[in-house]
């Protein structure tokens, strides 16, 4: 498919009037006591709480809080009262301390309400609003930001569907169907972020053909969000020893960047904020000298 010109938006604008500029880096604040990448570091509130905090001080532009594990192989579903009990007291501990919008990672509707109650401006949902009938109506009616993110089955199986004949032909086709579903259903264009979701139904291969063919998908016309920090396309890739890991995630970051994405979700948000302002550097002299 030949890319065409397209009006590259920059920035989000939420319902409170907070604005999100592009490019941004997403912290993640996984509480949970069984996170492949952070291994139950922030289960304890306080903890978590300080943890977002920092995240902002290094330069994170959105806290993305979830209280479900999603990761190949090692998720679970987990009861939606459950993932609010983990959700809820780290939310009450930022509402008064933390300045950057929060987004909750979350495929329920019951934990999007609680959240967005709790002062949240962002739904996160990996299933792209499909695992929960009441997800698009919450928010629509609420005004919140949604990322739409591109995967096949659960949380738990979705390995079993990582089989396309062009991935990125499938995976474009997706996430333009989940955008026009999201709008039909009452949610504002301008609050659409879409993901192709690496490593989520996906092996190492459809992985890294996604991140070659960002312009084609930066060209659907939204904010496209990149979620690489520590996946395990990352590690094959690069050495699964840590520092690669993180010096691999930071490169996939800078080049999604150069690539036109509008957010890049991580864990090392020093890293990323690095990254961010080379690349954004760089574009800036674009065609100049
Ligand atoms: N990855 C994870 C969880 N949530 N959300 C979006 N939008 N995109 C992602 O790539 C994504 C996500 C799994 O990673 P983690 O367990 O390290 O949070």
């Amino acid at each position: 498919m030949e890319v065409t010109a397209y009006r590259r938006r920059h920035a989000l604008r939420l319902a409170d009037g907070r604005i999100v500029r592009f490019p941004a880096v997403m912290g993640v604040l996984n509480v949970t006591p069984d996170s492949f990448s952070d291994g139950g570091r922030y289960f304890d509130p306080d903890r978590a709480a300080e943890h977002a905090l920092e995240m902002e001080a290094a330069g994170a532009a959105i806290i993305d809080i979830g209280g479900e594990s999603t990761r190949p192989h090692v998720a679970r579903e987990v009861p939606a009262d459950v993932e609010i009990e983990r959700i809820a007291p780290v939310l009450k501990r930022l509402r008064e301390r933390l300045r950057v919008p929060i987004s909750i990672d979350t495929r329920k509707a019951a934990v999007a309400r609680v959240a967005l109650d709790e002062g949240a401006a962002i739904v996160n949902d990996v299933s792209a609003l499909l695992a929960d009938p009441a997800m698009a109506p919450l928010a629509a009616a609420r005004k919140c930001a949604v990322v739409l993110m591109h995967m096949r089955g659960g949380a738990a199986d979705h390995m079993k569907f990582a089989r396309y004949r062009d991935v990125v032909s499938e995976v474009e086709a997706a996430l333009a169907s989940r955008a026009r579903d999201a709008i039909r259903a009452g949610v504002a264009p301008s609050r659409i972020i879409l993901d192709p979701g690496l490593g989520f139904a996906k092996r190492p291969r459809h992985s890294l053909a996604l991140l070659g063919a960002l312009p084609r998908l930066c060209a659907l016309g939204y904010p496209i969000l990149v979620g690489a920090s520590r996946k395990g396309f990352v590690r094959v890739t690069a050495g699964a020893d840590a520092a690669a890991i993180e010096a691999a995630t930071t490169a996939v970051n800078a080049i999604a960047i150069a690539a036109g994405v509008a957010v890049v979700r991580v864990h090392e948000v020093g890293l990323a904020v690095a990254a961010v302002k080379m690349a954004a550097a760089i574009k800036s002299f674009d065609g100049e000298g």
